[in-house]
């Protein structure tokens, strides 16, 4: 059985970084190791919310796995609450992600606005963390505070081909643009692996809604598909069929809450996706 290790925060309530991932990766039939950045009692986009920053804890495990020899077959990372942890992360890799897929999903920016806590620097911080990905997950606005360059979300395709090179200049080897679409009725990925100098993209139906977490689902379905033995290209379009069958679980729910995606009605789903 493979096994990641996944960084990133616990939300208590909320459904999205490791609530989320953990069942995902599981589901997928592989092996999911946590390594928490923070506790907070709900995502930020609530009202009010605590913050419990884990950031002197990950030196010591590091530390530990090396003593041990634990490594891992991939190494996923999420949400990251400061430039101390960028750093203690990019070591992480270094010392625990020979051989391994560095997957990386920049979380920190959506329509954009940059989330609670985070800054341009960070941004750009971010950016050089990536240098280390074999495959990075932005959506639009965070690819361009990455890139310092002024949000367009009235792109076409040159454009989004554009950007994905600039990310690939970033050192990774593919770079996939989230929540891509040309028509008013389709949202999916558009890819390009720097490698083969190839583009991909799929896009599905898009819901007249939009909810929260939605870009954590969709980084940890990518991931369990590709330690499922999946091609990038295949684990992306996995990922975009499994978040619009979340979100249309979603919506048939009508006592949905406002935060996250009914999920867990997808993943039977997911199991039949990845055979
Ligand atoms: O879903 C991304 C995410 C993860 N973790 C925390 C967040 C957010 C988005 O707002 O606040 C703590």
């Amino acid at each position: 059985m493979k096994r990641i290790m996944t960084v990133q925060d616990i939300s208590c309530v909320g459904k999205c970084s490791l609530t989320v991932a953990l069942p995902i990766i599981s589901a997928a039939g592989v092996e999911a190791g946590v390594l928490p950045t923070a506790v907070l009692s709900t995502h930020t986009a609530f009202p009010k919310f605590t913050f419990c920053d884990l950031t002197e804890e990950i030196q010591p495990i590091s530390d530990t796995f090396s003593e041990l020899g634990i490594d891992f077959d991939a190494i996923y990372t999420g949400y990251l609450g400061s430039f101390k942890q960028l750093e203690l992360v990019s070591d992480f890799i270094d010392r625990h992600g020979k051989g391994a897929t560095v997957v990386i999903d920049p979380v920190m920016a959506d329509n954009g606005k940059l989330y609670s806590g985070f800054t341009p620097e960070f941004a750009a911080s971010m950016a050089k963390l990536c240098s280390k990905a074999d495959l990075i997950i932005p959506n639009i606005t965070e690819a361009s505070f990455m890139l310092g360059v002024p949000y367009n979300p009235n792109y076409d395709e040159a454009y989004v081909r554009e950007l994905l090179r600039k990310l690939a200049g970033l050192g990774c080897r593919c770079a996939a643009l989230t929540g891509i679409g040309f028509k008013e009725d389709e949202i999916g990925v558009y890819m390009y692996d720097s490698e083969k100098d190839s583009y991909y993209f799929y896009a599905n139906e898009k819901l007249p809604a939009s909810f929260h977490g939605t870009g954590d689902v969709y980084a940890s379905a990518t991931l369990g598909a590709l330690m499922r033995g999946h091609s990038t290209e295949n684990a992306l379009r996995i990922a975009v069929d499994f978040t619009l069958e979340c979100m249309r679980k979603t919506m048939q729910d009508e006592n949905h809450r406002f935060y996250g995606v009914n999920f867990e009605e997808a993943l039977p789903y997911y199991i039949e996706l990845l055979k």
